[in-house]
């Protein structure tokens, strides 16, 4: 089985995962010359399918096929759709009769990619497993069933949960799960749907490790991938690369590919036989994973994956559009704040007094327990803030040049002495106006919690030897991580919030103090004129 010391990298990111050179034995390999549309590359397993005499390489592709049932040019219209947009598309192959061995079948579902020079099509067989509804039925019931419910949720949380019972209903495995990556590339599973008798991963956060990064891109380009049985004996592809001397052979648009002897192991020590997961990707981002768990083995068939991956990518931007509006709701409350201390400016209500008169609006905005409106003459604070030369401190530190503000959510290990803090971890600070010495802060307690983790946060970075960097998972067992010392985080959007403040609302009462600054020296030039006319 897995070998560590035959491996021949050192760290998790560096395996090449996309050209195992080997595909998973539930479905055939063929990957044809472009051009002359002969056989260059089969899986060892066509073998047993086509029970050719003569060696399969060199044979055109097409001369195999039921000319009756299969359209050549659509396959390669369809072939040279999927090659300009740099992804597979399904078809359907049948073989004269007279070649596959009888109780195989002949009719098969199939997807056709382009690979480095190469038609690639895998086939699976398309009658061997039945299903009780079509695969198309799945997608109407996403529609139908699924998504319309998410217009009323709060939450992304509660899409998750709700999505994880819809693929739970059309998989079938044991537990499913949706994984969401955190900023670091670790990831917490923020929902499952799963059988009694299964351990609940709820809740649980990974390292980055658990999915190195090289997979992580891999699953941006290939949004699904199923091993129904992890013991399976991979089909490796042949002629080999050492026989041949070919270049390995690109396998990232593969639904067969086998996945690295390392997540298998990981599956494995996991107590599970069959894993299939989807990819969730926004703003070209991997977001998640949805992640299906079973302790026997399970085949799904092609035409549901493949509407599984409609079903992940709809999902995306089911996501992508909560994500939209849970922001764009904040922007709207922030906005009507702003509105209603703007109507208040004029020039006899100072801005310390706006800002007094509306401490828990301020506060609220940003979910902080303290702010700072830092301007050369006055300093204005509410609630609860660190002692002011330490803000300062931060401020000229900051690189205004490189940097449009500061932010942190742990600021205890950032000053001489903690006690300047006043209970204040967190601070996002903003530079007004590209002007010096105008400034924003916000401030944050320290917000305690608890996370679940299985493993450490940085333990295959930090480890040192090879064999320790490659072993695969073990102990999935859950330990308790008390987090202190920090506040919630700001993000994104929190900055964004606090730069709209800072550009809407200071930006226009400064702007009108200017001006009475003005109207003020133009009335004392005024006053001097006239006092020395009075004079003469
Ligand atoms: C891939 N790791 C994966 C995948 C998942 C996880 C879901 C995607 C492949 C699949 O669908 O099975 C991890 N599975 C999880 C997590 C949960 C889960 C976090 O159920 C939590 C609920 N793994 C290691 C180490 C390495 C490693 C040490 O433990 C590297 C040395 C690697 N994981 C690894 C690799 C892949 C992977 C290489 C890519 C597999 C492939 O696609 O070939």
């Amino acid at each position: 089985e897995l070998d560590i010391d035959r491996l021949d990298f050192d760290h998790c990111e560096d395996e090449p995962i996309h050209t195992p050179e080997s595909v998973q034995s539930y479905g055939y390999f063929f990957a044809m010359n472009e051009q002359e549309q002969n056989i260059a590359i089969i899986s060892e397993n066509v073998l047993s399918l086509l029970p050719i005499e003569e060696e399969l390489i060199g044979w055109n592709f097409f001369d195999l096929l039921d000319e009756g049932e299969v359209d050549r040019e659509f396959i390669l219209e369809t072939f040279d759709r999927a090659k300009e947009k740099e992804t597979r598309l399904p078809i359907r192959i049948k073989f004269k009769e007279e070649y596959v061995i009888p109780d195989m079948g002949s009719d098969f579902l199939a997807v056709i990619y382009y690979s480095s020079g190469h038609i690639v099509i895998e086939l699976e067989p398309a009658t061997k497993f039945r299903e009780v509804y079509s695969a198309e039925h799945y997608v109407k019931m996403y529609a139908t069933r699924t998504a319309p419910r998410f217009q009323q949720f709060e939450s992304l949380a509660d899409m998750a949960e709700r999505m994880v019972e819809t693929i739970r209903y059309i998989t079938g495995m044991e537990r499913v799960v949706l994984y969401r990556f955190n900023d670091d590339a670790s990831g917490v599973v923020i929902a499952e749907a799963k059988v009694d008798e299964i351990e609940s991963y709820l809740g649980v956060n990974y390292p980055a490790s658990d999915i190195p990064a090289q997979a992580r891109e891999l699953y941006k380009k290939n949004w699904i991938r199923l091993t129904p049985d992890v013991n399976l004996k991979p089909a490796r592809l042949l002629p080999a690369v050492e026989e041949s001397g070919r270049p390995k052979l690109d396998l990232t648009h593969s639904l067969l590919r086998t996945m690295s002897p390392i997540h298998r192991q990981y599956i494995r020590n996991q107590g599970l036989c069959a894993s299939f997961s989807m990819s969730l990707v926004t703003h070209d981002n991997l977001w998640g994973l949805i992640s299906c768990h079973c302790r026997k083995p399970t085949y799904i068939p092609q035409d549901v994956r493949l509407q599984c991956e409609n079903l992940s990518q709809l999902f995306s931007w089911h996501l992508y559009a909560k994500e939209e509006e849970l922001h764009l709701n904040q922007r709207n409350r922030t906005e009507d704040a702003i509105r209603t201390m703007l109507d208040k400016v004029s020039a006899n209500n100072p801005i310390v007094d706006i800002f007094s008169e509306h401490e828990e609006d301020i506060l609220k905005i940003m979910d902080s327990e303290g702010f700072v409106f830092f301007s050369e003459g006055k300093t204005v604070s509410i609630g609860t803030v660190p002692e002011i030369s330490v803000v300062q401190e931060f401020y000229d530190a900051l690189d205004t040049e490189k940097n449009r503000y500061y932010v942190t959510d742990q600021l205890v290990d950032k000053v001489s002495e903690e006690s300047l803090l006043n209970g204040i971890v967190g601070i996002l600070l903003i530079p007004l106006l590209g002007q010096r010495n105008y400034f924003t802060a916000w401030f944050r307690k320290e917000h305690k919690r608890e996370q679940k983790w299985v493993g450490l946060p940085n333990e295959r970075s930090d480890a040192s030897t090879k064999r320790e960097k490659l072993t695969p998972r073990a102990s999935f067992d859950i330990h308790v991580k008390k987090i202190t010392g920090q506040s919630k985080k700001f993000t994104e959007i929190d900055i964004d919030m606090a730069i709209r403040f800072n550009r809407v609302f200071l930006a226009y009462v400064l702007e009108v103090q200017e001006k009475m600054r003005q109207d003020l020296l133009a009335l004392e030039e005024q006053d001097r004129h006239r006092n020395e006319f009075l004079a003469t």
